[in-house]
């Protein structure tokens, strides 16, 4: 009789700060859809995640909810993943404890991310923000994930996922599985509109630095012809162009075209008719997003469904791990 070998676990999740951005869509959930065969994919909304910077409360229930339907119009599959908000799984907050009780404080504070944040202009300096990658590396621990997908700026904190895998297991017993980085076939960066040696994210100030996958057809194009472009009149990819290779690059993800076939075709036309054919690109990618999404979103009872299924599966497996935690590391046992 042959027996079914478990699929390696790959843990991954946006967090519901703002609404999502085509840098979220391109160089991660778009991917994550193409995992759900190969492995058994854990897909939380990391909300806990989102209260490091100040907020409103009924900004961040929407922002969960359009989070998840975004993640379901963008084609993450319930019936072949777990999808669930992490604030609903009792596990991180509590493995969050254990590890910050191994984790030096220094090692927090030269966290390029936590220097990046805290350094911003008039920014709420909270012990949150500090501890955010501990959190991270609970959320992994606790479902022993295998793999973890990150982009170039996540390394750092998944390499003190590790650490704090590796510590626990040191200090106590053999507990956590030492999760390694997993990089996707085709990841891509993209960076702000207006200032494009800066990734785009979801909470820049400025609302024409990002694409949002739910801003309307016209204020995408608006957004896109107004994007920062370099000297020259010439399209082609090259770091002295940073403007020009961010659009080629957005371009190319979201048309399926290599950078060399849209550099031959637009090379000598001039920006404003590349700028065009990007914003109809991009337009025609989110079309049926943005349709699905609009579906989803006013149906509370299907979304409230898919959290409480995702979810069951996640409290499971977090109990699990967290009662292993305990008692490795001298708790008594509930009786
Ligand atoms: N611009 C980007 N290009 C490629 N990938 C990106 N990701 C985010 N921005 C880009 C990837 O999206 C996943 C989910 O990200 P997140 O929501 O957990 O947090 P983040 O990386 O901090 O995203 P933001 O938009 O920059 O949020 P804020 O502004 O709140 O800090 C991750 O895999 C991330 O790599």
């Amino acid at each position: 009789m042959s027996e079914t070998k478990a699929k390696p676990v790959i843990l991954t999740g946006a967090k519901p700060s703002g609404e999502l951005t085509l840098g979220n869509y391109l160089g991660a959930i778009r991917n994550w859809a193409t995992m759900m065969d190969d492995f058994e994919c854990f897909f939380p909304i990391v909300d806990l995640h989102a209260i490091t910077v100040p907020y409103k409360p009924a900004d961040l229930r929407q922002r969960t909810y359009q989070c998840l339907a975004q993640y379901l119009a963008c084609g993450l599959d319930p019936a072949r993943s777990h999808i669930f908000l992490q604030s609903q799984i009792t596990g991180h907050t509590e493995l969050n404890w254990l590890l910050a009780c191994l984790t030096p404080v220094g090692d927090l504070h030269r966290m390029t991310q936590f220097k990046e944040k805290s350094a911003k202009p008039g920014a709420s300096v909270n012990s949150g923000l500090l501890f955010y990658p501990v959190l991270m590396a609970a959320d992994i621990l606790l479902y022993n994930a295998d793999r973890v997908p990150v982009g170039e700026d996540q390394k750092q904190h998944l390499e003190m996922a590790r650490n704090l895998a590796q510590r626990f297991n040191h200090t106590y017993s053999d507990t956590f599985k030492v999760p390694e980085p997993f990089i996707p076939k085709a990841g891509a960066r993209v960076m702000s509109l207006q200032n494009p040696t800066r990734k785009m994210s979801k909470s820049d100030d400025n609302e024409n630095d990002y694409l949002l996958l739910l801003d309307p057809p016209n204020r995408l194009r608006k957004k896109i012809m107004s994007a920062v472009t370099d000297s020259g009149s010439e399209v082609r990819a090259d770091p002295e162009k940073p403007g020009i290779t961010n659009l080629l690059n957005i371009f190319s993800a979201v048309s399926d075209r290599s950078i060399a076939d849209l550099e031959k075709e637009f090379g000598s036309q001039g920006y404003g008719t590349f700028k065009k054919a990007v914003a109809e690109a991009v337009v025609a990618r989110l079309e049926p997003i943005q349709e699905k999404y609009h579906e989803l979103i006013s149906n509370k009872d299907y979304l409230h469904q898919v959290l409480r299924e995702g979810g069951e599966v996640a409290q499971k497996r977090a109990y699990r791990m967290l009662s292993k935690v305990y008692r490795k590391a001298g708790f008594v046992a509930r009786t």
